[in-house]
């Protein structure tokens, strides 16, 4: 039987946060597995939509692939590869921009978002993001992609591409489906709940990386925001307490229900110090493992420079094969 395919991406614009973890990579992990086949690439074309400064995004890119080695990705049962070493995905991205309507990437949320925010640079690429991202997706005909919540629109988008591709030139295409974290799949950040944890949120103390310190993870635990019900409960209204209590769960193993019957009648004190412990010590053997791959360089050269070889191989194929069908290419055949 064919192997399944995953791929999935992450862009290196700052140190995963504990939302990346829960939400992605900790997925990504339990998913390399004997029969599928892993891709994961470090999406650092995705993070020049906002300015970067070059040495700074080399670094990150470095940064970030330790991270996901840290996590557990494992370079002898995934590819894990640099997104602009693998040309391809620039030159897939030019061909699905062309079946792709402006309509469709106006009503997407993370465009509105990105651009109310970077309002001094609303750049053709920021609205394009999507079609990079189904290009990275479509390259490698993945059949799963984990990620989190915030990503099942782009997903959309890229099975709405794909099947139109599809529908004008056979089966090019495998129409990707998204896997995201029953719990965890939003983690909030911890100064305004009712908003998503992101790395480049300009203020440190609304996200956890998956490096802090864990003198730094409590007291950004203890300064959490809540709210003044005073009760522990896991509804809408308590956004902050609701957070709190997904990361517990997610660290702890245990559900909701769980976790809301192990804290009953106790306080917010109680419940941000339990969090801070259960992630520090979740975190811990990611942090320790970052400084030592990070420090071995020669280590992460060799793991991208196969990483890019697999990816490449496979990614080779699939952009002959659309070149072939639309009329770019095969013209001697
Ligand atoms: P940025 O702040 O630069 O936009 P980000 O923190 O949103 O970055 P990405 O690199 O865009 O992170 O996302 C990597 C993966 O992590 C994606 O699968 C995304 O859905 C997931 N993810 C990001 N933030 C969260 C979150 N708060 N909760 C759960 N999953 C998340
Ligand atoms: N756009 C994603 C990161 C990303 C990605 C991908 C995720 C880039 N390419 C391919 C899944 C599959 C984000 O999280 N902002």
């Amino acid at each position: 039987m064919e192997k399944k395919r995953i791929l999935s991406g992450i862009q290196p614009s700052g140190i995963s946060t504990l939302g990346n973890y829960v939400g992605a990579l900790r997925n990504w992990v339990k998913l390399q597995v004997d029969d599928r086949s892993c891709f994961y690439c470090v999406a650092n074309m995705h993070a020049i939509t906002v300015r970067q400064n070059p040495d700074e995004l080399r670094s990150r890119t470095l940064d970030t692939a330790a991270i996901l080695l840290a996590c557990g990705v494992d370079p002898n049962r995934s590819a894990l590869f640099v997104q602009s070493e693998v040309h391809e995905h620039a030159e897939l991205s030019w061909v699905l921009n062309c079946y792709t309507y402006l309509g469709e990437l106006n009503r997407m949320t993370q465009f509105k978002d990105k651009s109310s925010k970077h309002s001094d640079n609303i750049n053709a690429g920021l609205l394009t993001y999507p079609v990079l991202m189904a290009a990275d997706i479509l390259l490698y005909r993945a059949h799963y992609v984990p990620v989190g919540e915030d990503q099942k629109q782009h997903l959309e988008i890229a099975r709405d591409i794909a099947e139109r591709f599809n529908k004008v030139y056979g089966d090019v295409f495998v129409i990707p489906e998204p896997l995201v974290p029953k719990v965890g799949g939003r983690i909030m950040s911890l100064q305004d709940p009712t908003k998503k944890m992101s790395k480049s949120d300009p203020n440190p103390a609304s996200y956890i990386t998956v490096t802090d310190e864990p003198s730094a993870i409590m007291k950004k635990f203890k300064r959490a925001v809540t709210d003044s019900e005073g009760r522990i409960a896991y509804n809408e209204n308590q956004p902050g307490v609701a957070n709190l209590l997904s990361i517990y769960s997610t660290f702890t193993g245990m559900t909701i229900e769980e976790s809301l019957a192990h804290f009953d009648g106790m306080g917010y004190g109680t419940l941000k110090t339990a969090v801070a412990e259960a992630v520090i010590d979740g975190l811990a053997l990611v942090r320790e493992e970052f400084r030592r791959i990070r420090d071995d360089k020669a280590y992460l050269r060799e793991v991208l420079s196969r990483g890019r070889e697999q990816a490449a191989e496979v990614a080779a194929r699939t952009i002959a094969d659309v070149y072939g069908r639309i009329g770019l290419g095969a013209f001697f055949d």
